[in-house]
């Protein structure tokens, strides 16, 4: 079996974290297609070109190293949320690429890595990944923006030495991606290792409201078209709404919020807010469909407002395939007995569009105090160490 290098593995990840530290712990800004991101990806491709492998960027820019033949692909992304960690991502692919490299030298089994491109959702959500399985089209992708107005398409062409084909997918065996568990269960638990049985579905839309902007000081509380109570109002409303549908497990986010044109002494007439919701059941994130767009409704009626949603994005949830789910099962029994659980995982991960075309599964290890898409995620470095011969023992087995 292959012989992973532990020291090499935690150099690199500590390298990687250096394209885009923020200076604040071990925080990171890398997101997608910025100056950090395309030069972390560029570093990425010599890493895996002195690994032996061969490198292929995509059209979006995902960065794949590819070994000769069939192979099973592992990886995650390099990309960060704009105040992200150093591991989000990072630490499947720095994973990834140790057991290619440690597979080469022992003369298998292949393995391929890749870097899926905006996974973070500057554009979409799971962007790269997503076009790769077919679950977004490109013409689709390239008409959607950032929150400043830049569009995919023009993104996309910032990234050097792309090739103007997708990687064929048939050349792999299965998927197995290694992420950090960004909740609190692994680590509240003193469990090493979090095997995946599922991934919870997703939707995310924008939505504005258009009332009347006006002076703050003169016109009478009566009467106002506020788009920021309209706002206030949506989200009392919609919490009241969704009781009697949601369970303990059900996630909903207003995190990015534009209000125009945000001065204090004028009442705002325009808001565009992201609305984000996650459940692991498809009909309950349908039925929260329906709720939101009827409230939003609701509030735009009763208070003048103009409404209008923008395109709808989602992904279904997802089961991890049985046998490489197994496979890192028994792994992890074998290097941690007793201290791994099997868990859902509330995030959303490549692994959910790479299930389309191959086999999927994935692993955790604990994340510090649960936090992560901030500065202040971490891990132990020993419960790195310990994910990295997880893997590299599912590979050993599966090749
Ligand atoms: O938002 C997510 O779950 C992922 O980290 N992009
Ligand atoms: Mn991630
Ligand atoms: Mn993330």
């Amino acid at each position: 079996m292959a012989q992973i290098n532990s020291e090499r593995f935690l150099a690199d990840l500590h390298e990687l974290r250096q394209f885009g530290a923020s200076g604040v712990g071990k925080g990171v800004v890398r997101p997608a297609y910025s100056e950090a991101d395309i030069a972390a990806r560029d570093w990425l491709a010599g890493k895996m070109r002195d690994a032996g492998l061969r490198v292929h960027v995509d059209p979006v820019g995902s960065v794949f190293g590819l070994a000769e033949g069939p192979s099973l692909l592992l990886g995650s992304h390099s990309d960060s949320q704009p105040e992200g960690g150093w591991l989000d991502g990072a630490l499947g692919v720095i994973a990834a690429l140790e057991v290619a490299r440690a597979s080469v030298e022992a003369g298998g089994p292949p393995v391929s890595v890749v870097s899926f491109q905006d996974e973070e959702g500057r554009f979409g959500v799971t962007t790269g990944s997503a076009v790769w399985s077919g679950n977004l089209p490109l013409d689709k992708a390239d008409g959607l923006t950032d929150r400043d107005g830049v569009t995919f398409a023009d993104a996309r062409a910032l990234m050097p030495h792309r090739e103007d084909a997708f990687v064929d997918p048939a050349q792999f065996s299965g998927f197995l991606e290694m992420h950090i568990e960004q909740g609190p269960v692994l680590d509240r638990e003193s469990d090493a290792i979090g095997v995946v049985e599922a991934i919870v579905g997703i939707r995310d839309m924008k939505i504005t409201l258009e009332g009347e902007q006006n002076h703050a000081g003169t016109t009478p509380m009566q009467g106002r078209r506020d788009a920021f109570q309209a706002l206030s109002r949506f989200n009392t409303l919609i919490a009241e709404r969704f009781q009697n549908v949601v369970t303990p497990s059900t996630v909903w986010t207003i995190g990015h919020v534009t209000l125009h044109p945000n001065a204090s002494s004028i009442v705002p007439g325009r808001v565009t807010f992201s609305m984000q919701w996650r459940d692991g059941d498809a009909d309950r994130l349908g039925r929260m469909e329906t709720i939101i767009r009827q409230t939003a409704e609701d509030v735009a009626h009763s208070g003048g407002f103009d409404l209008s949603f923008g395109p709808m994005l989602g992904l279904e949830p997802v089961d991890m395939d049985a046998r490489l789910h197994d496979a890192l099962a028994h792994s992890a029994e074998a290097e941690v007995s007793g201290r791994w659980r099997k868990m859902p995982s509330g995030a959303l991960h490549d692994a959910t569009n790479v299930s389309k075309m191959m086999p999927v599964a994935m692993l955790f290890v604990p994340s510090i105090n649960g936090i992560s898409h901030a500065f202040g995620e971490d891990t132990d470095e020993a419960d790195l160490v310990t994910g990295l011969r997880v893997l590299a023992g599912a590979v050993g087995q599966l090749g």
